[in-house]
């Protein structure tokens, strides 16, 4: 069972996250076990601190090595587990990423804050960096969620029978092709007759087709 541990400022951002829908169900069947953790726990400081100006000046404040390092030593105990820092200047995260990620044993996800982390932390305890973009958000528990959710989907199990995985056209290279469902006719607006036929190479063709053009249209860079 993969078992992802997030270490925030912010816990209560990840229950609305983590405890509904797939997340929620995933947990339940006992496919992947989720921990939060409050960074402040783990804080030496007599008033729970994790942030400190900068050497050298300039503005805002550093997340403080102590917390993050012992934080990181103590969930991870003896146990291997890839130490994950998000942040903008981390690779780009992908479907072949989240896939890679899908078959560890064990994640420990860092959300930062302030003007970042100190460059102790990452020589010390990080594995990796990833971005989910080149944006800056104001923590990194957004793109910690993102991550999560990316991955999870994929762990055996943890989408019903009704979602099939292997016909994801993403996987392929591919944006998704138009999806239609009831009504038939919805606002004098139709439905392409040959998801109706019943022919399932037809409709398979069509969808191909859909998703290729799709592609080329507004992801021609994905086109190999
Ligand atoms: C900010 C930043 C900006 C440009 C190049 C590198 C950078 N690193 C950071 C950084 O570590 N920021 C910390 C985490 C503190 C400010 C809030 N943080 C954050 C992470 N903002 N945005 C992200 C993020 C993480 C992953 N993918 C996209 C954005």
């Amino acid at each position: 069972m993969l078992r992802i541990d997030i270490i925030t400022i912010f816990p209560k951002m990840f229950p609305g996250v983590l405890d509904e829908s797939i997340m929620k169900r995933a947990q339940a069947k006992k496919l992947v076990d989720f921990r939060v953790h409050d960074l402040r726990d783990f804080s030496k400081d007599p008033h729970r601190k994790v942030d400190d100006r900068p050497f050298g000046g300039g503005p805002g404040m550093v997340m403080t090595p102590q917390p993050l390092v012992d934080a990181v030593k103590k969930i991870r105990g003896r146990r291997k587990a890839k130490v994950i820092y998000m942040c903008p200047g981390g690779t780009v995260f992908s479907q072949l990423k989240a896939k890679a990620l899908a078959k560890e044993k064990n994640l420990i996800l860092i959300c930062g804050h302030y003007e970042g982390i100190d460059e102790r932390v990452r020589e010390m305890v990080v594995d990796e960096s990833i971005s989910i973009g080149d944006y800056v958000l104001t923590g990194g528990e957004l793109p910690a969620m993102v991550v999560v959710d990316a991955v999870a989907r994929l762990i055996p199990g943890v989408l019903g029978k009704e979602a099939s995985l292997e016909d994801e056209s993403f996987e392929h290279g591919l944006l998704e092709y138009p999806q239609y469902t009831r009504p038939a006719d919805f606002c004098g607006k139709k439905t392409p007759p040959v998801l109706l036929s019943g022919n399932h190479l037809a409709v398979k063709e069509w969808r191909n087709e859909q998703a290729v053009a799709r592609t080329k249209k507004f992801r021609p860079d994905l086109i190999k």
